[in-house]
């Protein structure tokens, strides 16, 4: 016997795959391939968390999985860069974002090797290379010239006294993040991106990808397809001085057109103004001024108070010719269908609640609910409505918009939640736009040859006061010539937002270093789509969204051969961090919560609750303690922060019981896509796991050691050259069998569970064969490949565990022979037997009646029935 020290066995091994190039790749066409893919991280300043480590050591199972299966697998990684905080880096001490991002980098790669994750490294890829963004720049240009990239004047967030535009991260309830600074919405120049031409197919492409359907759904609600008509209701001109106009509103429910009871406008509605009379004028222009602070998203929100103003204006009903008042009220946003509304209380709740609060006409038009309490938005009978009285909800909204079309009063549509994309950032640390404006006001094209264009060196990163990029005032850069015709012209100097090296890397890897296009076709067509891409839930939406967006374009220009990238998306789940908590009385009393549960309501309001961090728990036996007093602490998971000391260092955890134990414990904690509380004591349990593993296998050779510390590890003499037999043989190929296909599955942790159940197995018998170890190590390889390599090696072999073949398994072989089966008798479990798997109904019959227990209860009565399932069930039907 001799001691795991993962530690020295996993640098050994790292260095080992390193300068062997073990995970290197190339296409190889016949062989068939797997790519499987991380969301690659941007390199903040505090390193790899655990939450990377969960993702990335499930797909590092999955590549090594499938390349023991025989498949081609390409597994790389990279940095995802440009980004806010380098830039806020920079602003505040001068150095180059470059540099900042640098020393990350290395930070995040040594962590990733120390935890020996099998990519092709000589695939890595930095967004911020010009290497890299000049076919950033590239793609972008092939949008511009599909007229996919536009110009357009666009409200940002823009910060009066610190001079910049701000992010909507740097925003917090109006103010800048720093400083606290009031921030308004200010239209400025702006790219950006026709995605929503896109918006049918991005929908109905998703309906062939294997994603989770909550994925798909969020994809699905956020281009947020809604059919409905748009229906023109004519301003009353005998309540407006005798103007002529018209109000357009889009509804998703024209059948209830007949319990429209009022209108509203959108604040920004062009004709607000036009329509008030005089003497409210004051006051609804106060409230669109007030409006126009809030963001959408507060505008929009479902509960909070409906607010609004009368304009003093009605309109016609065009289908009953009825007078209806004009609101404006922000709850209906500019932005979306035609920025007005007829407002139905009776069947919409948000026109529910403001109808009540203005004492408005609540006219129910479909049958069902209770209107008295709340807005009806299910299907009924049309009432109260003409000519659509008894139809149902579908077939009124198909004659009352087949009515609208015939009158011209309106007509069936379609719109989207979709928007197109804001596509630039007034900030240094991003990819330069490719273009030039021209003297003579035309905008052009940089030729593909002049890129990369490079960002410029800089004195100060601060946005100019102006609002535009940093790059503005760099008069050298700036300043230029259209090559073509020699018209003098100036840089674009927005940059690119940091969502755009993102959308496009995937593709990359499959040819990083190539200078003369962005990837080979032939590389192209081997290694796509990716086979499973993993990572973050806050990626589901826009990431996923915009990367789709471009892959089509490149589809659509014949540069890439699959409609969609990623074939297959997993999202892990959240890891909690642990925190512990106790009471605290006014006069200083602890209380565990037992203690305070028992107090009255009054007594509980005056409790401190006191939170302390994992380091400061007294741990007696299992139980969580006070540090000093004689109590048990209540535990807590929460989202790993700070402020709450309950973060894990990944680099931790590694010093004290190797990687091999992280990556096991991760993925040991449960469900891969389920949010799971780390638990600080769970790692020891593991890496005793993996103790046993050891040494079961491994013993100390004292042939030549003086003593048992300087003894080198050997092979076990209990590991023998036989073929395994009976139980040893079943229990084999049982374990390969379930072990493939949870790992297959991603159940990764019910495959270590069978592991453990093998190595107990393994352990209950005096000699083991080499072929069961080997399996089991083979297995265990994706998982703890360090051990697995060393194991390895101790059992004799030469090359890397990495390359060695999966295991098969024979499912003859793993059937029990015997089985317990319950007997029941009227339904009642009476007793079990044991029986041959595929006895026949006689032998099972009979072996129930050998049983004393089973017989005393068929005794003298008579069968009437029996049904039997093998290998699960007997039951007798008797009467009395
Ligand atoms: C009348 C009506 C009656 C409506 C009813 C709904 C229920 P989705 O499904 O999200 O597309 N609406 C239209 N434009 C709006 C805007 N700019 N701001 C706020 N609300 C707006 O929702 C479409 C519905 O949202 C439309 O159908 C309209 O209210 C409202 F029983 O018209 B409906």
């Amino acid at each position: 016997m001799t001691d795991y020290r993962p530690n020295q066995i996993e640098s050994k091994w790292q260095a080992y795959w390193e300068n062997n190039e073990t995970f290197r790749v190339e296409a190889q066409p016949g062989k068939p391939k797997y790519y499987v893919l991380d969301m690659f991280p941007y390199p903040s300043g505090s390193g790899l968390h655990v939450g990377h480590v969960e993702g990335y050591t499930a797909t590092d199972i999955v590549a090594r999985f499938k390349r023991a299966r025989g498949f081609n697998v390409l597994h790389p990684m990279g940095w995802d860069a440009f980004g806010l905080p380098a830039e806020q880096y920079a602003i505040q001490t001068g150095t180059h974002p470059s540099v900042k991002t640098a020393e990350n980098i290395a930070t995040f790669k040594r962590q990733l090797k120390a935890l020996g994750f099998s990519y092709d490294w000589s695939r890595e890829i930095n967004t911020t290379d010009p290497g890299y963004y000049k076919w950033t720049q590239w793609i972008f240009l092939q949008l511009y010239k599909k007229g996919l990239a536009y110009v357009a004047e666009v409200p940002v967030n823009w910060c009066p006294a610190l001079g910049t535009v701000l992010a909507n991260e740097e925003v917090i309830d109006g103010k800048s993040e720093r400083g606290g600074h009031p921030v308004v919405r200010k239209p400025m120049r702006q790219w950006m991106l026709a995605i929503t031409k896109y918006a049918d197919r991005l929908l109905d492409d998703l309906d062939d990808l294997n994603w989770p359907d909550h994925l798909s759904d969020m994809q699905r609600h956020w281009i947020g397809k809604s059919r409905g008509a748009e229906v023109d209701f004519k301003v009353d001109p005998d309540s407006t001085g005798g103007l002529d106009a018209n109000v357009r509103v889009f509804t998703t429910r024209p059948d209830t057109l007949f319990g429209a009871t009022y209108m509203v406008l959108s604040p920004e509605h062009p004709l607000v103004d036009t329509i008030t009379a005089d003497a409210r004028k004051a006051e609804v222009q106060a409230y669109c001024t007030a409006a126009a602070t809030k963001s959408e998203l507060e505008r929009s929100e479902l509960q909070k108070d409906k607010t609004g103003v009368f304009t003093g204006a009605y309109a016609i009903n065009p289908v009953n010719d009825e007078k209806i008042p004009i609101w404006v009220a922000d709850y209906v946003l500019i932005s979306y269908g035609t920025g007005a509304i007829m407002a139905v209380p009776a069947h919409d709740q948000r026109d529910f609640e403001f109808a009540t609060k203005y004492d408005i006409a609540i006219r129910q038009v479909i049958s069902g609910g209770d209107i008295a309490e709340e807005a009806y938005s299910g299907d009924g009978e049309l009432v109260n409505s003409g000519q659509l009285n008894g139809l149902s909800v579908a077939e009124a909204k198909e004659k009352i918009t087949a009515w609208l079309e015939a009158e011209g009063k309106g007509a069936a549509t379609i719109n989207y939640k979709l928007r197109d994309w804001l596509f630039s950032r007034q900030r240094y640390w991003g990819e330069p736009f490719p273009i030039i404006h021209r003297e003579d006001g035309e905008t052009v094209a940089l030729p593909e040859e002049q890129l990369p264009l490079r960002l410029p060196e800089v004195e100060a990163y601060h946005p100019s006061g102006t609002g535009e990029s940093p790059l503005a005032t760099i008069e050298d850069w700036v300043n230029t010539v259209d090559a073509d015709t020699g018209i003098a012209a100036r840089r674009e100097t927005n940059t690119m937002p940091q969502w755009a090296g993102s959308c496009w890397y995937y593709l990359r890897y499959l040819d990083p270093k190539n200078d003369e296009e962005p990837w080979a076709q032939d590389k192209e067509k081997y290694w796509m789509p990716v086979d499973l891409y993993v990572g973050g839930a806050e990626h589901a939406v826009l990431h996923l969204l915009y990367a789709r967006f471009w892959h089509k374009v490149l589809y659509d220009i014949g540069v890439v051969s699959t409609k969609e990238p990623f074939e297959r998306v997993v999202n892990q789940g959240m890891i909690l961090g642990r925190t512990y908590r106790y009471w605290e009385k006014a006069d200083g009393t602890v209380l565990d919560k037992a203690g305070a549960d028992a107090l009255s309501d009054d007594e509980q309001d005056s409790l401190k609750e006191v939170v302390i961090a994992p380091a400061d728990v007294r741990w007696a036996d299992d139980a969580p303690m006070h540090p000093e007093h004689d109590i048990v602490l209540d535990q807590l998971s929460e989202k790993m922060s700070k402020s709450r000391g309950n973060v894990v260092n990944p680099d931790d955890v590694i010093q004290e019981y190797g990687a091999d134990s992280l990556r096991l414990y991760e993925m040991f904690l449960g469900p891969l896509e389920q949010t799971k509380p780390w638990d600080p004591r769970g790692v020891n349990g593991v890496h005793r796991f993996l103790s046993r593993i050891w040494r079961l296998v491994v013993e100390k050779d004292m042939s030549e050691a003086e003593d048992a510390a300087q003894a080198e590890p050997k092979l076990s003499s209990h590991i023998l050259d036989f073929e395994p037999t009976g139980d040893e043989l079943k229990e084999l190929h049982k374990t390969i069998m379930q072990v493939s296909e949870h790992t297959e599955a991603l159940r990764f942790n019910t495959a270590i569970a069978q592991m453990m159940a093998f190595v107990n197995f393994l352990y209950k018998l005096d000699d083991v064969s080499r072929q069961s170890v080997e399996s089991l190590v083979i297995m265990l390889s994706p998982f703890a490949p360090h051990i697995a390599e060393e194991i390895w090696s101790i059992l004799g072999h030469d090359a890397s565990i990495s390359l060695a073949e999966w295991p098969d398994y024979d499912e003859s072989l793993t059937r029990e022979d015997s089985v317990e089966m319950a007997v029941q008798i009227m339904g009642k479990v009476r007793g079990t037997i044991e029986v041959p798997v595929d006895a026949d109904q006689d032998t099972v019959v009979a072996a129930a009646h050998a049983d004393e227990n089973i017989a005393r209860y068929l005794d003298g009565q008579q069968i009437r029935k029996i049904i039997y399932v093998p290998g699960r069930i007997l039951n007798f039907v008797i009467s009395k």
